[in-house]
Order: C-alpha cells, then structure tokens, then sequence
C-alpha cells in the first residue's frame, strides 16, 4: 500500500477511535429507562436460571446459538425489543411470517426459558428480557464477550408481518440502503460495521445470496466482488433453484464467536450482498481493514458489547406500558 494512502487511513483509524470513545460516552450518558439487574428484588437469580438452561440446551445444539443472536436482532429492529417477534397468529398475519423472518430459528428456546422462569417467578420476567438475555448467553457461549445486559423491558401485544417487511434490512442492501436501516433505529454505521459482525456466527439459506451467483445485475451475471474459488464454491452448493441448503457466513469458524467474519468480507468472502457492502464505504472499510489484526479482538469485544446494547433499547415499552405475558407465543391484550 502507497504511503500516502496508509497515511490517510490512519487518519481516518483515529478518527474512528476518537468516534468510538465519543459514542462510549454517549452510550453512557444516554438516558435509558432499563437498568442492569432490573429483576434483582422480582426476580433474583433470573439471569443464572437462563444460563444454566442455555447451557444445556446449547450442549445439545450448538448451532441454535446463532439463532438467538438472529432472534434479538429480529426482534428489536420491529416495533421495538417488545417479543412482538414471538407472537403467534391464526392468520399468518405476525411478524414471524413476513419473508425475511421464515428463517429465523430459537422460538422453541424462548418459549422453554419462559417456562422455567414462569416457575420461578410467575408474570415478573418479560418474554423481551429474556431474548435479551439469551442473545447475551449465545455471544458468551461462543467464546465471544459476556456483557452486562440491562433489563426492564415488557411486552408488545401487536405483531404484523407488514412491520417486519418495512423496517428489516435487505440481504443485498447497499452501504446507503442498510446506513437508512439502521439510522431508523437511531444506530450509526458503526453500529453496522459492529453489528455485522454477529454473521460471525450461523448460516444462510441460498436465496439470500444467490442472486450473487446466478443474476446479479438481471442478466445471468455473477456478482464480480466475489472472490473467484469462493464463487464456485457457492454455486457448486446452491443451484438457482436450491432454496434449502445453507451455507456459513464465516466460513473458517461459523461457531465461533471471533473475527473471522471480518477476515471474509475483507478476503471478498463475505456471504451477503450487505457483508461486502461494508468494504464500500471508507469508515467501515477501514473498520474491517483493523478487526483484520488479530490484536484487535478485545477492541471488537467492546465494541460489540456497546452496540448490543444500544439495539437492546430500540422501541422499548417500559413501566406501565405492554404486558408480561404467561407464554411467549400466546397473545394476550
Ligand atoms: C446489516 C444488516 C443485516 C442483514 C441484511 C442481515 C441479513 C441476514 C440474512 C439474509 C441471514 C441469513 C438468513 C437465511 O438465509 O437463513 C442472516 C443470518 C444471521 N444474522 Fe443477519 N443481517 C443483518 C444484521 C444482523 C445483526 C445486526 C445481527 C445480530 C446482532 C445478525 C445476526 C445474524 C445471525 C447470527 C445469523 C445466522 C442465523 C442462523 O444461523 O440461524 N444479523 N442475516
Ligand atoms: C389477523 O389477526 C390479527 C390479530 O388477531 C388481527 O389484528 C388482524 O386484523 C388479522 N388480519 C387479517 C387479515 O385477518
Ligand atoms: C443503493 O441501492 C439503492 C436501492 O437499490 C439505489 O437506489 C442506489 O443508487 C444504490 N446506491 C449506490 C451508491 O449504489
Ligand atoms: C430515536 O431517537 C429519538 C430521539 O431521541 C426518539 O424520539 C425515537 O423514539 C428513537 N427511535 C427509536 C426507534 O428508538
Ligand atoms: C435474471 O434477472 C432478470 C431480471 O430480473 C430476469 O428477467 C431473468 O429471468 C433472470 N434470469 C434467471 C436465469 O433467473
Ligand atoms: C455454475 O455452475 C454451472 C453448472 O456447472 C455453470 O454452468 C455456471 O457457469 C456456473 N456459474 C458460475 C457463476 O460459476
Ligand atoms: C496490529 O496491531 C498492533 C497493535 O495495534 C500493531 O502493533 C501491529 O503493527 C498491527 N499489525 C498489523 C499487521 O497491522
Ligand atoms: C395492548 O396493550 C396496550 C397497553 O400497552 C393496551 O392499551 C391495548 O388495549 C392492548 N391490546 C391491543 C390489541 O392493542
Ligand atoms: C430476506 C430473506 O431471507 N428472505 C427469504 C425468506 O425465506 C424465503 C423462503 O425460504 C426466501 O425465499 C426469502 O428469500
């Protein structure tokens, strides 16, 4: 690399740290009406309960660690952390049903967490805290951070797939496109970069990359970002037709919580249209181009933690406001 270039991207390195350390601040300041340990005089020992469960359940299945990741993210991006993504409908009219969502796995997790606590201690632990918590759990359990999650959330009772279709982003969204995503949910890029770095972990299912292998541009063209043997690789995987096999989105470690998922975007191995848009754009470029030294796990530990967070307080309903409901699944008014 030219020294003028390395010159100018440690500017902009240091203008990421100067950024992250004000948006520590901020993060810190930030009024939020959730606190830590919100249950410790409801509900003590909720978070230990949840542990133990998980780890049973993730000695059983590793992979549904991803799920729950995916979940919270699902869940608080749609009318708020409200477990509105848990509600089933009659009429295939929920949250759970829109497109974007049929993929997503850890409901069952939930609902038996639920149970659980409910026997501890009946109507106190919202469904929302508990996705929360697990996310936390799933993170912590791949040898990723063990963060402090705040808690204090209740439940939303409206879930509508029209929702989920508006406010989750697309798969083959471009840096502007997912940037609007996120700013809708008061996160920044570098919440994006940050956040991105939960495909880390788990899978997708064909169709959402392969528009990149088969017809990107609509005339039966792959898409050119694409590392050459990594292409092949996913074509030889997903015909245009396959609609059920899955492949890694950090394909050296998908179970590891690490920093091999910035290894691929940078590596032109990111899965997703949305993985490689991040080398399209300076800051998160020059964001991945460090999590590229192996040095800097502890900085994407924090900073993942940060960001976690943040999300945690998209759209909360706290107080008075939503319910605890008995079952995740079973809606109540
Ligand atoms: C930046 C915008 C994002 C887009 C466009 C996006 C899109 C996707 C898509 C299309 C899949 C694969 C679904 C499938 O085909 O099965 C996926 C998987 C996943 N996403 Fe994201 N995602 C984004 C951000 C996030 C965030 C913020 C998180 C969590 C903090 C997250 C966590 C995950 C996880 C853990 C998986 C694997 C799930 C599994 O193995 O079941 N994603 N994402
Ligand atoms: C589906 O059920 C929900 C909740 O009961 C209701 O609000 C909605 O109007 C129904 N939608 C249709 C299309 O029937
Ligand atoms: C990003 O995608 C949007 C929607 O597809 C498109 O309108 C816009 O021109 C794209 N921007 C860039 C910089 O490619
Ligand atoms: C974003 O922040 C504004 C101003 O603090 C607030 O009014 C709005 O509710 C927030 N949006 C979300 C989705 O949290
Ligand atoms: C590729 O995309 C174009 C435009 O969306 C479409 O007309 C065409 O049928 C597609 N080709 C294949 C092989 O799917
Ligand atoms: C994918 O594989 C098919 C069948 O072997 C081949 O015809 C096609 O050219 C390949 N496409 C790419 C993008 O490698
Ligand atoms: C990785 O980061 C460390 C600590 O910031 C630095 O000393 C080292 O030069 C970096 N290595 C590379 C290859 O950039
Ligand atoms: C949902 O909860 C709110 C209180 O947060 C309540 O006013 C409303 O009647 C409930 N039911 C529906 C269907 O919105
Ligand atoms: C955004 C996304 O993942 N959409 C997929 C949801 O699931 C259906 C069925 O597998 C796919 O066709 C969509 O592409």
């Amino acid at each position: 690399m030219a020294s003028s270039s390395s010159s100018s991207r440690t500017t902009i390195l240091l203008l990421m740290a100067a950024a992250a350390a004000s948006l520590l601040c901020l993060a810190q300041a930030e009024e939020s009406p959730l606190k830590q340990d919100f249950y410790s005089e409801t509900c003590p020992g909720v978070e230990e309960l949840v542990r133990k469960e998980l780890k049973k359940i993730f000695a059983d299945d590793s992979t549904i660690r991803a799920g729950l990741l995916r979940l919270h993210f699902h869940d608080c991006f749609v009318r708020g952390c409200d477990a509105s993504l848990m509600l089933d409908s009659h009429n295939g009219t929920a949250e759970k049903h829109a497109d974007p969502n049929l993929t997503v796995r850890g409901y069952e997790v939930i609902e038996a967490l639920k149970l659980k606590v409910e026997a501890e201690c009946p109507l106190v632990v919202s469904c929302a805290d508990l996705m929360t918590i697990a996310a936390r759990d799933a993170v912590k359990f791949s040898d990723g951070p063990d963060y402090p999650v705040e808690t204090g959330r209740r439940d939303g009772n409206i879930s509508m797939a029209a929702d989920a279709k508006r406010d989750l982003p697309p798969a083959d969204g471009n840096v502007t496109v997912l940037t609007k995503y996120f700013a809708a949910k008061n996160l920044t890029m570098k919440d994006l970069v940050v956040l991105s770095g939960a495909h880390t972990l788990g899978v997708a299912h064909c169709p959402s990359f392969s528009g990149r292998v088969h017809n990107h541009t609509g005339a039966g063209d792959a898409d050119p970002a694409l590392d050459a043997g990594y292409l092949a690789k996913l074509n030889a995987t997903c015909g245009p037709a396959n609609v059920a096999s899955v492949v890694p989105l950090d394909a050296a470690t998908t179970d590891k919580f690490d920093l091999g998922y910035y290894q691929s975007v940078r590596g032109r191995k990111g899965l997703l249209g949305s993985d490689d848009a991040l080398n399209h754009d300076s800051l998160m470029g020059a964001y991945v181009e460090l999590m590229n030294n192996a040095s800097s796990l502890d900085t994407f530990f924090q900073d993942f933690a940060v960001s976690m967070v943040k999300m945690g307080r998209v759209g909360v309903l706290t107080g008075e406001e939503g319910v605890i409901r008995e079952s995740c699944t079973i809606f109540v008014d």
